[in-house]
């Protein structure tokens, strides 16, 4: 085991981040060895429940309605057409299904109650069930817990300062004040972010610094590389490159020691090499499955081709901690509280965000 610090300085991070680059590597790789088992990655698949028409104005998201992307939008899926999907992913090697919805917050209501029921189900299946629903309140985090919910997915995506640059619709805070209840409960924390949407190499360790903090630290930390999508803020975006994926996964390895580092968004963009370096460096979890939520990602033959290739095995499920006992809903502790949300709405201007905004009212008139 290695030792969890909690007081990490952006200088410290900095000065890790910035090292020569076969010392960065072996440094991470040999604490990555101290906790976790090197030749062993862990495999989420992506369920996009609920896509696009969102109200928020994330800069990078192409779910976000106020942008004029082309992907398909969709209401919430069936149970039944999760579970078909969930038994998919299972008989593909996966581990954990991650169902994320278009959604600001969770609002008590049917459709909560029917992504309750989602959580139920594919926990019978014996999987583990993530979901990543936007803010939750604690009596909503108690209840996906109570569910059999294993993982709460909420990214912090950069650090503070940059944040106000991405998105006006939510405050930094909120996203805290999610993962707090989410802390209240048993379910574990999975809490990342994304490079390649014009941070600073400060503002990736401000991001690490944040996540460091937290106590207990994230259970998991996906690390995303920004897919930019035509319509959205960030389209113009350069790649990010291969470097600066692994010097970020090695930095994440070294300040949280024990958590699963996922290699997320953005690997259609990388090698086999590129990725085997990212493995060495810490990663020790992938999105495996032909979508992330809308925009593509390898497809599964190939990563598990590439498992083959390097030795690497899928994690079993509820290796880390033990699979939670779903209650069924008539037999429910809690209630809908029917909250009137306390997030915040900061709403000061970004000026490429209203630009893209302006733009895709135009091409509506047309
Ligand atoms: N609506 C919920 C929320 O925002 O928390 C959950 C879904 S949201 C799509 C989940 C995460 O996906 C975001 O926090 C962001 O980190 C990541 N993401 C979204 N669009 C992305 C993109 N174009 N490239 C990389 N990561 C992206
Ligand atoms: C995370 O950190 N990355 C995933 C998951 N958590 C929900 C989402 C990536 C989305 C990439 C853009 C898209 O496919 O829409
Ligand atoms: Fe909505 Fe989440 Fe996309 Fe932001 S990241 S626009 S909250 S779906």
């Amino acid at each position: 085991m290695s030792e969890v610090r909690h007081n990490w300085t952006k200088e410290e991070i900095l000065e890790i981040y910035n090292k020569p680059l076969m010392e960065l590597l072996y440094e991470a790789a040999t604490i990555h060895r101290k906790s976790h088992d090197p030749n062993v990655v862990q495999v989420s698949t992506l369920l996009s429940i609920k896509t696009g028409g969102c109200s928020e104005d994330c800069g990078y998201c192409p779910q976000a309605a106020r942008y004029h992307t082309d992907i398909e939008g969709n209401d919430l899926m069936s149970v039944q057409q999760v579970k078909a999907q969930a038994l998919r992913a299972k008989a593909g090697g996966s581990s954990r299904v991650c169902m994320g919805a278009s959604w600001r917050n969770v609002k008590d209501g049917p459709e909560f109650d029917q992504v309750l029921e989602m959580v139920r189900t594919i926990n019978k299946l014996d999987m583990e069930v993530c979901c990543t629903l936007g803010m939750v309140t604690e009596n909503q985090a108690k209840r996906l817990a109570e569910a059999g919910l294993y993982a709460y997915n909420h990214n912090l995506d950069s650090s503070e300062e940059y944040y106000k640059e991405v998105i006006s619709t939510r405050g930094f805070q909120d996203r805290l004040d999610t993962i707090d209840n989410v802390r209240k409960t048993n379910v574990t924390v999975c809490s990342g972010g994304i490079i390649g949407m014009g941070e600073s190499v400060e503002d990736r360790a401000g991001m690490l610094v944040a996540l460091s903090t937290l106590d207990p630290q994230p259970e998991s930390t996906p690390i995303n590389a920004l897919v930019a999508v035509e319509g959205t803020p960030l389209e113009d975006e350069k790649p990010v490159e291969i470097w600066e994926m692994i010097r970020m996964v090695a930095t994440t390895r070294i300040v949280l020691p024990e958590t699963q580092v996922r290699l997320s968004a953005g690997r259609t963009q990388m090698s086999r090499e590129g990725q085997a370096m990212c493995f060495f460096a810490g990663a020790n979890s992938i999105f495996a499955g032909d979508k992330l939520l809308t925009t593509p990602n390898p497809d599964v033959n190939e990563d598990m081709k590439m498992f083959e290739m390097l030795g690497l095995n899928p994690q079993k499920p509820f290796t880390k901690k033990v699979q939670p006992q779903s209650v069924e809903a008539k037999d429910s502790q809690f209630e809908a509280l029917g909250e009137k949300p306390k997030w915040t709405r900061p709403e000061h201007k970004i000026e490429r965000n209203e630009q893209k905004k302006q733009e895709a009212l135009e091409l509506r008139k047309q």
